[in-house]
């Protein structure tokens, strides 16, 4: 018998997700803000004032609590607390403690991310995860986070994607500083994991009681993108596969396999890394799609490989990326059978200003982490990215990922929920996907959900584009 509705687990986190260089606005001293203002970014905009939720996260919180949300993932700027070389900036400090002391008092379960891409400028004229000196450097304003703001978090996350910017920064030059380079990728892959491995031990020395008593919770939201060779015929296909087994290696298993058994995959290569090996508490799962890897013959700078095409059929978002739930699913249970640790999906959303798919991706989604919790693997939350429209870094502000609709262009920076917004809260209220809230907001799921034909079909609410 098919069943009414998708129960989740008593305490289990609806929460919402932001990075701070993303939302808060003001960055200066970054080196992402640096960047920006030489043209890089492919709408023209700046990240500027963002959307202000440096100043308006008061209201920002009340409407999360509005919405009954329960958790909130938010990022702290290294480049905002350390603007210049071993300066530490007590208002900055003081400005987080009471943006987090709000998220206390809302009743927020907190997940608090220490590293989301950018560094201070200081750092990158350095020659950012080049330099030696870097990882101490971040591993001393680790230490002051701790020491001041260590009593918030529930959740840490020492670093978000790590290989993505070490990755597109540094092999494909599309983010800041734009190396192409491997040895450039290779030594900023092993900085990441001693910055990451250093964290995680200082939390655990200076920090090791959570707010609710028990171990504190460290991990990284490490972004697990589903990869696949299109598997065209012959010699393409060939080196499809090849440049699959790569991706695979370059976005997560040679991290994973790093940390797991404490020896560098040789992806990164090098000697041993101190205190690396089993340094999760839980896993975070950042999740949107799958990557089907096809030859492009002009596509060079990319290794002759093109990654935007979908199979006939596949649905796409406006970041040109496939809809393809059962990567969830899937890459949920490949983590766990890798690290056997708590799951935390610490992302997942997508780029959709008329919020025609997002209802229907969101369900379908949700749909796949109730599979996996059937199976028996503990996933402790779902935090949807993102909680506001924000900065989408060489995308600009022209994809829009938030559950609340804010243009950046207009000067009150009014927060509009989108009509994702209520149907989140409503899953969130009555903890569970029923079959009402999925026929009300995206009827075209009640099939692969419900296994039942939709009754309805609304207006506005289709995957078609
Ligand atoms: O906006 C980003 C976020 O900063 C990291 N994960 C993916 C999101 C969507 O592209």
């Amino acid at each position: 018998m098919p069943k009414d509705r998708l129960d989740f687990p008593d305490n289990f986190i609806w929460g919402t997700s932001t990075g701070g260089h993303q939302v808060e606005g003001g960055n200066t001293y970054s080196d992402w803000w640096a960047w920006e203002q030489k043209g890089f970014i492919e709408d023209r905009t700046v990240s500027g004032r963002a959307m202000d939720y440096w100043n308006r996260h008061e209201e920002d919180h009340d409407l999360m609590a509005k919405l009954a949300y329960k958790g909130f993932r938010l990022g702290i700027e290294w480049a905002r607390i350390e603007p210049q070389k071993d300066h530490f900036d007590r208002e900055a400090i003081e400005h987080y403690r009471r943006m987090l002391q709000s998220l206390r008092q809302h009743g927020f379960k907190i997940c608090l991310t220490l590293h989301h891409w950018v560094i201070p400028h200081w750092v990158a004229e350095q020659g950012d995860w080049l330099n030696p000196d870097t990882v101490s450097q971040f591993l001393r304003y680790v230490k002051f986070v701790i020491d001041e703001l260590g009593d918030f978090p529930d959740y840490w996350v020492t670093l978000n994607e790590p290989m993505v910017p070490a990755v597109m920064g540094n092999l494909l030059g599309h983010f800041p500083p734009q190396r192409h380079s491997i040895w450039a990728f290779r030594t900023v892959s092993r900085s990441l994991l001693r910055a990451h491995a250093g964290a995680y031990q200082l939390i655990h020395t200076l920090h090791p009681l959570a707010p609710d008593n028990t171990q504190s919770k460290v991990g990284v939201a490490m972004a697990y993108p589903w990869i696949e060779a299109w598997n065209s015929r012959g010699l393409a296909g060939w080196y499809e596969h090849f440049a699959a087994f790569i991706a695979r290696r370059l976005s997560s298993e040679g991290w994973d396999y790093t940390i797991q058994t404490g020896k560098p995959h040789w992806i990164h290569g090098g000697p041993a890394i101190a205190g690396i090996q089993n340094s999760y508490d839980y896993c975070g799962i950042n999740y949107y799609t799958r990557a089907s890897l096809k030859v492009d013959r002009r596509k060079r700078s990319q290794y002759w490989i093109d990654n935007s095409q979908a199979p006939e059929g596949v649905k796409i978002t406006q970041m040109g990326w496939q809809i393809y739930p059962e990567g969830l699913y899937r890459t949920i249970c490949s983590v766990w059978k890798r690290f056997g640790k708590p799951i935390l999906i610490t992302e997942n959303g997508i780029a959709d200003d008329t919020d025609k798919q997002r209802p229907c991706y969101i369900v379908e989604h949700l749909a796949q982490v109730h599979r996996a919790l059937q199976e028996g693997i503990p996933i402790l939350g779902y935090f949807h990215w993102s909680f506001l429209d924000n900065f989408e870094w060489r995308e600009g502000f022209s994809k829009r990922f938030g559950l609340i609709a804010v243009q950046h262009n207009d000067p009150d920076l009014v927060r509009a929920p989108r009509r994702s917004a209520y149907l989140y809260s409503e899953i969130a209220q009555k903890n569970a996907l029923t079959k009402e809230i999925v026929e009300e907001y995206a009827p075209e799921a009640m099939t692969t959900i419900f296994g039942v034909e939709e009754t309805k079909h609304l207006k506005g609410s289709t995957y078609e584009q």
